[in-house]
């Protein structure tokens, strides 16, 4: 069986290696030249961990080969970006791209795979139709699915193998038979469902957590009007054994949880909860100059940031609400900025000159210390040390994430996002 994977991107290049690891032929094909060629020499231009030596393997054995052109084949997958517009729309240009390229060779007995996370009713309103212009007639000749993957970055290659999976075909057939494709190398259980289910399955994964974190963050805000702690009320209010309230922060990040809800609020009709939450999470960074307005008394303050990736210890900075902050800060006032992150490299952000190397120099004559993200490497701080160097100690804590017993004694002042 020989498979073809549109698009080579962080889901698509590892399906494809996993595909090839299980013996089947797989011809992977992406717009950019520079993947194809990296590929065919065995090397990935992405940072995923285990992709590197799994990928040089399945092309030295030639199970897996890039082409620049797309070509007769049993299965094809499509695994190319939906990103979302200015209006918050889904751009499903480069899914229309894809099953229009794949039109003239399909053939009787073929299967076509989406992978992409796509706003509910994509097979339907858009694959379908242009999947038909090759005059076959889908479900019956041509098998159609919807496989959405629900891993975590940093952990791809071990999620893609071991978690559950849910299958949407167009018919029972088409399920049946991607889920059969599949096995080849998930042993996770896979559901099968219809395809349009399966679209909201993967969208409400994300939403279900989005919406979460925006009840979590609203409590914070409360807590902070009402004197409350919310970090205490929600490890207290977990011990009940069905209730989970999700972590308050600085906001959501990343290109899933701040993305996926607004591809269900564009096919709403009544919808009220996932945009509000939607609107409650990107309003955080706002939330936090706010209180820094409170806090600095000089137009000039220094503010040093430690961390502005969108979660801990990672190097994506996508959709980051530290980020926001940053040009909130630099939009809205005098405030003089230091922004560190052990894992950025200064070249790979539009925030260069306020990058700063160390903690130390973070820390040198700043008003106030945020802690942006959570990351290991400022578990343990030498904040003695940071103290001597600030003009004033106090550090805004916006994850829950410092010893404040400890920096209290060593005379810091702490402001902890959420608590009163
Ligand atoms: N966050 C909070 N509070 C929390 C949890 C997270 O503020 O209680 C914030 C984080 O700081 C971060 C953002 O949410 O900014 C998202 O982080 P994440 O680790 O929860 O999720 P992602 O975006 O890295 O990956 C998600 C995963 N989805 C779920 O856990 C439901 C992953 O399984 C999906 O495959 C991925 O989205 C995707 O591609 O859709």
């Amino acid at each position: 069986m020989k498979i073809t994977v549109i698009g080579l991107g962080y889901i698509g290049l590892p399906t494809a290696a996993m595909f090839a690891k299980s013996g089947l032929d797989v011809i992977g094909y992406d717009v950019n030249l520079k993947v194809i060629e990296a590929l065919n020499e065995g090397k990935i231009i992405i940072e995923e961990p285990g992709l590197g030596p799994l990928v040089k393997e399945v092309v030295s054995t030639g199970k897996l080969k890039a082409d620049t052109k797309i070509n007769e084949s049993d299965v094809f997958i499509i695994a190319v970006p939906t990103p979302i517009n200015e209006d918050k729309t889904a751009n499903m240009e480069y899914v229309k791209v894809a099953a229009e390229s794949i039109v003239k060779y399909l053939k009787k007995g073929n299967t076509v795979v989406l992978e992409s996370t796509s706003p509910p009713g994509t097979i339907d309103d858009i694959l379908l139709p242009i999947l038909s212009k090759s005059g076959l007639n889908m479900g019956e000749d041509v098998f159609v699915a919807y496989s959405p993957e629900r891993v975590l970055p940093g952990r791809i290659i071990q999620e893609l193998e071991e978690n559950d999976r849910v299958i949407g075909g167009i018919n029972e057939r088409s399920a049946e038979k991607v889920k059969e494709i599949y096995s080849a190398f998930v042993k996770g259980h896979i559901y099968t469902t219809d395809s349009k289910t399966a679209e909201m399955c993967k969208l409400m994964e994300n939403t279900y957590r989005d919406v979460n974190i925006a009840l979590a963050n609203e409590l914070a805000i409360t807590c902070e009007e009402l004197g409350i702690n919310a970090w205490e009320v929600i490890e207290l209010s977990n011990k009940h054994p069905r209730v989970n309230i999700h972590q308050p922060g600085p906001g959501v990040g990343g290109h899933c949880l701040a993305v996926d809800p607004w591809f269900i609020v564009e096919k709403q009709k009544n919808g009220e909860i996932i945009e509000k939450s939607r609107e409650i999470n990107d309003n955080m960074p706002n939330h936090v100059f706010n209180i820094l307005k409170t806090i600095l008394e000089d137009e000039n303050s220094k503010i040093g940031i430690l961390g502005i990736t969108y979660k801990p210890n990672i190097d994506d900075t996508r959709e980051s609400p530290i980020l926001k902050l940053a040009d909130i800060i630099l939009k809205n006032s005098n405030y003089k900025l230091a922004l560190h992150d052990p894992y950025v490299l200064k070249e790979n952000t539009r925030f260069k000159e306020y990058m700063v190397n160390s903690v130390e120099e973070t820390a040198e004559n700043a008003d106030i210390l945020i802690l942006g993200v959570n990351h290991r490497e400022y578990e343990n701080l030498d904040f003695e040390k940071l103290s001597k160097l600030m003009k004033f100690k106090h550090i805004y804590d916006t994850r829950n994430f410092l010893d404040r017993k400890a920096l209290e004694k060593l005379g810091f002042k702490i402001t902890l996002l959420g608590r009163g």
